[in-house]
């Protein structure tokens, strides 16, 4: 751990009973220093007690300011060991327009893709599932479940369900499953997505590395093969720090010829 004091008192923490609660006068001026690269991602902050008496408060303001950086998501706690800097997610533009993979969009940046496995198997189906990808009785569904990293970077956790006619080996599947599915001329060519903001969960907000409740973006994909077969029904939770979706719009033609 390396102690930053040092760096971080670079610019004097000047706060005033008449500028507003004192809390949040700390917040900010931890911020600016974040920001000005005082003190980077992953390095530590002084402890406390020296932050208290640096900036002339109680320890219970020095407390309350950093709970809310923690809530923020601009510092993490780690029992023990202190309050860190947090590793801030790159940010990720996707476009709207292409149907591209997690895969294809990472190695466009020049970004490594990793994934680490939660779920992979074949299942007796949902109700919805049968519904979404038009199963027939009996049929199973593949059912695979990753989290998706950049680096050490985790960006976004997806579940995706595909009919085990489909996906027979979910085992199968190396880094890709796009590359997977074009490898057996399974490829979707069209697909129908739904972008929700939502607060994560802990569960997903701890596999994410964010605060409980930190804003993220929730997408559903539907994808579909060239015959029109619903191929893939997928459920995924972005990190809000981290994705751009970006769409081009156009005129339409109507009010396009309308216009003078
Ligand atoms: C994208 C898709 C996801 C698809 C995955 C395949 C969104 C919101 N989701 O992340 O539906 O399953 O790509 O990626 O864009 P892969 O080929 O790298 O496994």
């Amino acid at each position: 751990m390396t102690d930053l004091s040092g760096n971080l008192f670079a610019v004097e923490p000047r706060l005033s009973p008449q500028a507003g609660p004192l809390y949040l006068q700390l917040k900010r001026w931890i911020e600016d220093a974040v920001q000005r690269g005082l003190v980077k991602p992953g390095q530590a902050l002084p402890s406390e007690r020296d932050l208290a008496s640096q900036a002339d408060v109680s320890r219970v303001t020095v407390r309350k300011a950093v709970q809310h950086l923690v809530r923020d998501g601009l510092l993490v706690q780690r029992h023990g060991s202190g309050t860190f800097v947090a590793q801030q997610a790159p940010r990720v533009e996707q476009s709207l327009s292409q149907l591209t993979s997690f895969t294809e969009d990472m190695a466009r940046r020049g970004m490594s893709v990793r994934s680490v496995w939660l779920e992979r198997g074949l299942y007796p189906p949902s109700p919805e599932e049968t519904l979404t990808l038009g199963l027939s009785a009996g049929e199973e569904v593949a059912r695979i479940a990753r989290l998706r990293l950049s680096g050490d970077t985790p960006l976004a956790i997806e579940r995706a369900t595909l009919a085990s006619t489909i996906l027979p080996d979910p085992e199968a599947i190396e880094n890709s499953l796009y590359a997977h599915l074009a490898r057996r001329n399974n490829r979707p060519v069209r697909a129908i997505q739904r972008i929700r903001a939502v607060n994560l969960g802990a569960e997903d907000a701890r596999l994410l590395e964010v605060p409980a409740g930190a804003a993220s973006l929730s997408i559903e994909r539907l994808s579909y093969l060239a015959s029109g077969r619903v191929i893939e029904f997928t459920r995924s939770m972005y990190r809000g720090d981290a994705y751009d979706f970006v769409a081009e719009l156009r005129l339409s033609g109507q009010i396009q010829s309308g216009t003078r």
